[in-house]
């Protein structure tokens, strides 16, 4: 199987429990804790000051959500506000042009030094970023905005500065709800190839990765997408692991959507014939040779070749291969045992936002000195590899950062392992029940899908019937070679507009797209009163054996409908799913004074890649949904779009399932048909993705309606 056995896991740690003694390392560790414990106190202020920040957050988004013609003429108090706040950072008021006066500011801010080898996944770093995030929070606007606009300069690293500035103005009451432009158009650097960037070549196409093995080049378009970049990026940047816990289940999320990704890496696997993504870390090989290389060919990270072997990091603290191996025996220890040992010696039990937050080694997880660090240290061990004491001077690996993470093959096989720590805790659990999966008086007759725009494909097959085909896409960026000071200019291009004398670049690639769809649902109502149903639908490779259906369930849409009584048709678009990221606005729409029309439009899976890519030959695929009583389900009224894979950036999320339910755990069921014939409440229809390699329709290039239109459509 793909997972060790646990004897062999707990050789590698503790076995003993708690009666270890403390290295000095761990001694440190204590002592950063005690420093968390002081910081409590802060997190509470800040957690008062959420309130406030929550009550804006809804009140901007019901106003958006009336507003669904025409963005950005809703003529609401938060709207007016966001305005205010754009014009002002347009405008540079907040510069300070008398030298002096910068210089005295300059001076004031030394907490702000060069930081070399910045990654998120390292806890001391993000425990400074978040004490300066909260230091220019507690500025008055203005100065907060000029030392913002200064920090790329005195820091001296893209990837801190990017941290910061999206932390801050995500963090001030005054500026939460500001929309930024995508992180592709600020951050290029992170996105696109430095040959991109420097050698004015605008086909992405022809800079493909060239050397590695063949099953990492047959996945290439799936990692190297910018939209699943831009899609994990964003969500490590909602919901940063550090210091402000927002959110009442931080750690189920994290593992639901790292999950739904490797879901999506093995549907592309097995499309060509591999086996799922294999495992790697302790007990796996984690201290053999890797056989993934990885070149990321952007400008500020290193390449790793082949066979290299991971080495003690020590770099801005020590992280040893060692501390991996150590937290994972004992992260498998309570998976197995289903409780976690608390500093005092008492145990509780284990529960799956736990262990989340444990594997996350989040600052709210519990007893992180004895549980580590797992999934931090393994992406830093992986960044640093080639030069884990900086003697060469070199720059990390992509695995340093979210952003850049999900390009690298060993990316998918690291998180694997940190997502069979969580399996091997899933097995332990009863499995559901009957009963909770029932809607008594709720049958589902039938489910089928329809292509809505053929996209000129040539065929009569349109029901239950999905293509998928390669079109070239625009990305249009701002990057100038020649500017020394290139972060900090980029900044201003992005909420300042752009100098006339950079040229916006624009660069193709090929990105995977589909037919788009409708689903028709059947529903018969047999209750004399309307009934409220959350619909979630889901996608996975046919499979009868429900435990492997199970594990390669792709979350695909999740929404409300009311039903009266009697036989319904319920229609649902398939671009309006609630795991999409319904980005509309970029850089030159925010500079217009466009506000968001969705809502939270900063987080969520690409639309384009809504479907796996499928087989030349057709591929079959089990489509199942579900239907439950929203009434009994919900916590709030209304499901937040993208909050099904990102989840909500409200304290709670408004669905009390739990994440994937109900492939969340095991069933009572052994089969497909077993399930949908016991559960009338659901049904399983075989639909089938056919890929067209040769097919490559005219892209819709969403700037270029712009130009033509003139505003949004
Ligand atoms: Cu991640």
């Amino acid at each position: 199987g793909e997972m060790t056995p646990p004897e062999e896991r707990s050789l590698l740690g503790d076995r003993g429990g708690r009666q270890h003694i403390l290295t000095k390392e761990q001694n440190n560790r204590s002592f950063a804790y005690l420093t968390v414990t002081k910081l409590l106190a802060v997190v509470c202020l800040v957690g008062t000051a959420y309130l406030t920040y929550s009550t804006i957050r809804k009140s901007t988004g019901e106003s958006e959500r009336r507003d669904q013609t025409g963005a950005g003429t809703a003529d609401t108090d938060s709207n007016r506000v966001s305005g205010e706040i754009l014009t002002l950072l347009r405008r540079g008021e907040y510069l300070v042009t008398d030298n002096k006066e910068e210089e005295s500011i300059r001076n004031n801010y030394g907490y702000l030094k060069p930081i070399p080898h910045f990654t998120p996944f390292n806890r001391a770093q993000m425990h400074q970023l978040h004490r300066n995030i909260k230091d220019l929070s507690d500025d008055p606007l203005k100065v907060c905005l000029h030392r913002l606009s200064k920090i790329p300069r005195t820091v001296n690293n893209t990837a801190y500065s990017f941290f910061l500035e999206r932390g801050v103005l995500k963090e001030r009451n005054d500026t939460s709800h500001v929309v930024l432009p995508p992180v592709h158009q600020v951050y290029p650097r992170f996105f696109f190839p430095k040959e991109a960037l420097h050698n004015n070549n605008s086909n992405l196409d022809e800079m493909g990765e060239r050397n590695n093995s063949r099953i990492n080049l047959d996945l290439a378009w799936f990692r190297e997408a910018i939209g699943v970049s831009e899609h994990h990026s964003q969500w490590h940047l909602t919901f940063a692991y550090s210091e402000n816990i927002r959110t009442t289940r931080q750690g189920e999320k994290f593992v639901y959507m790292h999950e739904q990704l490797l879901a999506r890496y093995d549907a592309e696997l097995l499309a060509l014939g591999y086996d799922r993504v294999k495992e790697w870390g302790p007990g796996s090989g984690l201290r053999d040779q890797l056989e993934d290389q990885y070149d990321p060919r952007l400008e500020g990270f290193t390449a790793r070749p082949v066979n290299m072997v991971l080495q003690d990091a020590n770099t801005i603290r020590i992280i040893k291969v060692s501390d991996v191996e150590v937290a994972s025996a004992r992260l498998f220890e309570s998976a197995r045992d289903l409780k976690v040992c608390l500093r005092d010696g008492d145990s509780i039990p284990l529960n799956s936002n736990l262990i989340g937050l444990m594997v996350e080694a989040h600052d709210h997880g519990p007893y992180i000195e004895y549980y580590g660090n797992i999934h931090n240290d393994g992406h830093y061990l992986v960044a640093s590899v080639m030069d884990p004491t900086s003697e060469l001077g070199l720059p990390l690996g992509p695995m340093a950062i979210p952003s850049t993470a999900a390009k690298d093959p060993i990316f998918y096989k690291w998180h694997k392992y940190i997502d069979n720590i969580f399996e091997w805790y899933r097995v332990r659990l009863a499995p559901l029940r009957r009963e909770e999966l029932m809607f008594p008086g709720i049958v589902i007759e039938d489910i089928n899908t329809h292509i809505t725009d053929k996209r000129g494909i040539e065929t009569s097959e349109t029901v239950n019937q999905m293509y998928t085909f390669f079109e070239r896409k625009l990305y249009v960026t701002f990057y100038d070679p020649e500017d020394d000071s290139l972060d900090e200019s980029q900044y201003h291009y992005t909420y300042r507009g752009i100098p006339r004398h950079i040229k916006p670049l624009h660069l193709y690639k090929s990105e995977i797209n589909h037919t788009p769809f409708i689903y028709n649902v059947t529903i018969s109502n047999n209750k004399a009163k309307d009934a409220l149903v959350v619909l979630r639908v889901f996608l996975a490779p046919k499979r009868e054996n429900l435990e492997e259906s199970r594990k390669l369930m792709i979350e695909l849409d999740k929404f409300v409908t009311r039903v009266p009584p009697g036989l319904s048709h319920v229609t649902r678009h398939s671009d309006n799913s609630t795991i999409v990221e319904h980005r509309d606005l970029y850089i030159d729409d925010l500079s217009k004074g466009y506000t968001c029309r969705h809502g939270n439009c900063s987080c969520g899976w690409p639309l384009n890649m809504l479907l796996p890519r499928g087989q030349e030959q057709n591929m079959e695929f089990d489509l199942f949904i579900l239907a439950t009583d929203w009434e009994k389900d919900r916590i709030r009224p209304e499901l937040d779009t993208q909050s099904t894979y990102c989840g909500s950036t409200a304290v709670e999320d408004p669905d009390s399932q739990m994440f994937g339910f109900p492939f969340h755990k095991r069933m009572e069921f052994k089969t497909m048909s077993e399930l949908v014939n016991g559960i009338g409440n659901s049904f399983v229809k075989t639909v089938r993705i056919k890929y067209l390699p040769d097919y490559r329709p005219d892209s819709i290039l969403l700037h270029e309606l712009h130009k033509r239109h003139g505003k949004l459509f």
